[in-house]
């Protein structure tokens, strides 16, 4: 059984005709834009806003007609995945570099949804490094900046360069752990000059769609 593909088609069913849908990124949400672009083939009527370019092309090639926050204002649910859960359902986001994007249209959501296999789940968040956005721009600074609040940042790095955002931004991967006070930690990096944003994502999901022990769907 493939977990990804079911939490992620599951979600679908909180899609509803004439929706403006945030679409997020990744290997479990892609199942979702998937089933998706089969349900618009069929006559759902849906605009998508993608939190990335990889998702964009996704979206097109599948036919789901797309907007921007040029022509609205509001989006009435987001789905997206997670690279950790944790136990309060705070999120650890960014593994796959789009945190910017998938947190302004998760805020920018009446609901947001997140699809994530079972073993994303976690009691404490903070295994999986912490991705963090930051400009170019005094990297060093910032990079110094995290380690002083107690984060071992890393660059990230694709084909022997800084690997580089949508937003033409670096990311660093704080290794943290455990992170006992995610809120505060959110706020406290986020007041770092230097850094745009980071991938926690406190208070935000108001359903996960995940798989309990018996492999059967769980929505918390
Ligand atoms: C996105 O997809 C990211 O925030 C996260 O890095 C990733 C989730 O992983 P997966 O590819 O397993 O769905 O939502």
């Amino acid at each position: 059984m493939n977990q990804k593909k079911e939490v992620g088609e599951k979600a679908v069913e909180y899609v509803k005709d004439g929706m403006v849908v945030g679409l997020g990124t990744g290997s479990t949400v892609f199942f979702t834009i998937s089933k998706l672009g089969e349900l618009v083939k069929q006559g759902l009527s849906i605009k998508g806003i993608p939190t990335s370019i990889q998702t964009e092309q996704l979206a097109n090639q599948l036919g789901i007609p797309l907007v921007s926050f040029t022509e609205i204002n509001q989006i009435d649910i987001a789905i997206d995945g997670a690279d950790e859960v944790s136990a309060d359902l705070d999120l650890i986001k960014g593994g796959g570099g789009a945190l910017l994007r998938e947190k302004i249209i998760a805020k920018a959501a009446k609901t947001f949804i997140v699809v994530a296999d079972s073993h994303k789940l976690v009691n404490k968040l903070g295994s999986f490094p912490l991705p963090v956005e930051v400009v170019p721009f005094g990297v060093e600074m910032t990079t110094k900046y995290i380690l002083e609040l107690g984060g071992a940042p890393k660059l990230r790095q694709k084909n022997g360069s800084p690997y580089l955002t949508d937003n033409g931004n670096y990311i660093l991967d704080c290794h943290i752990q455990p992170i006992i006070h995610p809120e505060e930690l959110e706020r406290d990096l986020n007041m770092i000059p230097g850094i745009v944003d980071n991938g926690l994502f406190v208070g935000m999901a108001d359903y996960i769609i995940t798989m309990n022990e018996d492999k059967e769907i769980d929505i918390k």
